[in-house]
């Protein structure tokens, strides 16, 4: 495969490598990013048509909602809902499983979305994105049991950021790609062949607000970095919040780093900030492909068993040295105070 190649050739060329293919995922991922490509246009549209601003409702996790996270949610339904390659869906922004209506086909995958990450940059013009998981579903009418599956059992993995250019990046298990979207042809493109995350970094990505409210294991490595030429490393690091995982993340695929929403003091009863089915699974699965390590400081990220669709999990993801940095710190904190310490140092692509 090479660079220049349109994203539904590389659909088919990874179809063919499996000869008892139906097809199915290959129809779904372009229906995916059809509706990718939609939502791109309602964002590159902004103050010029009626998309910006808040909705009049709270989603279901108590969260004030903007137009565009409803617009998003809707088209990704409607692009999805009708060709019968899903068995139902399940969106950040719905507190229940989607199932297909009954006059639709429905199929033998599970999406999972969060159709607009970032939602606080709409209004100030800061970038954004869609982030989507595909799971098989072995049901035809799954419940919320169905799609509570390791992050490991992806199907697909991927997310598209609406930046000064639209992109998609996605992993199908077989690395990490990213597609540019040319708007002459309407066309995602491959500009970005297997995504090599750096195992060094001079960046970290990481709201300072919550730092008092911090465990030892992050405020230590925050403060060695901090301490730049004096700190373990001998350089001076960068700070960057975009305050939009995708954007922060797409980031770290491109030039290595480190991106975290640690567990924090008051964010502890809930399980963390990121959503686990909606944000951390797919972007592990991306970052664990291109090389990097995705971790909550004590568990693999991957491995973990949803126990609710709503989930939330604290996230540290990025470079290996850098990672793994982090987990030598919570390791030694997790001796100390006989905590469970699981996840071993090492990469799994
Ligand atoms: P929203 O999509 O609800 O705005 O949340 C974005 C997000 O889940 C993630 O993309 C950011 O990294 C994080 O929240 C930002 O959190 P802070 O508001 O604490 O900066």
């Amino acid at each position: 495969m090479q660079l220049g190649t349109p994203l539904s050739q590389y659909l088919i060329e990874e179809q063919r490598l499996y000869p008892e293919a139906t097809g199915s995922f290959t129809l779904l991922m372009n229906d995916i990013a059809l509706a990718c490509k939609t939502i791109s246009a309602a964002v590159r549209k902004g103050a010029l048509v009626d998309v910006l601003g808040n909705a009049e409702t709270d989603n279901c996790q108590g969260e004030q909602q903007k137009k565009l996270d409803i617009i998003a949610n809707d088209l990704f339904i409607k692009n999805n809902i009708w060709r019968g390659h899903i068995a139902a869906m399940a969106s950040e922004e719905m507190e229940e499983v989607f199932p297909i209506p009954e006059d639709k086909p429905r199929g033998k995958y599970l999406l999972v979305f969060d159709p607009l990450d970032g939602s606080s940059n709409i209004d100030v013009d800061g970038p954004i994105g869609t982030i989507f998981s595909i799971m098989r579903s072995d049901k035809e009418h799954p419940t919320e049991e169905d799609f509570l599956q390791e992050g490991v059992k992806q199907v697909c993995a991927g997310y598209c950021l609406y930046g000064p250019a639209t992109m998609i990046v996605i992993s199908i298990g077989h690395g990490t790609h990213a597609f540019t979207l040319d708007p002459d042809i309407g066309e995602f493109i491959l500009t970005h062949k297997d995504i090599q995350i750096p195992a060094t970094s001079a960046e970290y990505s990481i709201n300072h607000a919550n730092r008092v409210k911090w465990e030892k294991p992050m405020l230590e490595y925050v403060q060695d970095r901090e301490a730049g030429v004096d700190g373990k490393k001998g350089k001076r690091y960068t700070m960057r919040w975009v305050g939009a995982m995708v954007m922060d993340v797409h980031r770290i695929l491109m030039r290595g780093g480190m991106f975290a929403y640690p567990i924090d003091e008051g964010i502890r009863a809930k399980g963390g900030r990121l959503r686990l089915m909606y944000e951390a699974n797919p972007i592990s699965f991306l970052v664990e492909q291109a090389g990097g390590i995705a971790t909550t400081g004590y568990e693999r990220i991957l491995d973990i068993k949803p126990s609710k669709l709503h989930q939330r999990i604290p996230v540290i993801i990025g470079s290996k040295e850098e990672v793994t940095d982090i987990l030598d710190y919570h390791k030694a904190f997790a001796a100390e105070h006989d905590l469970k310490f699981t996840h071993e140092c090492k990469l799994y692509k």
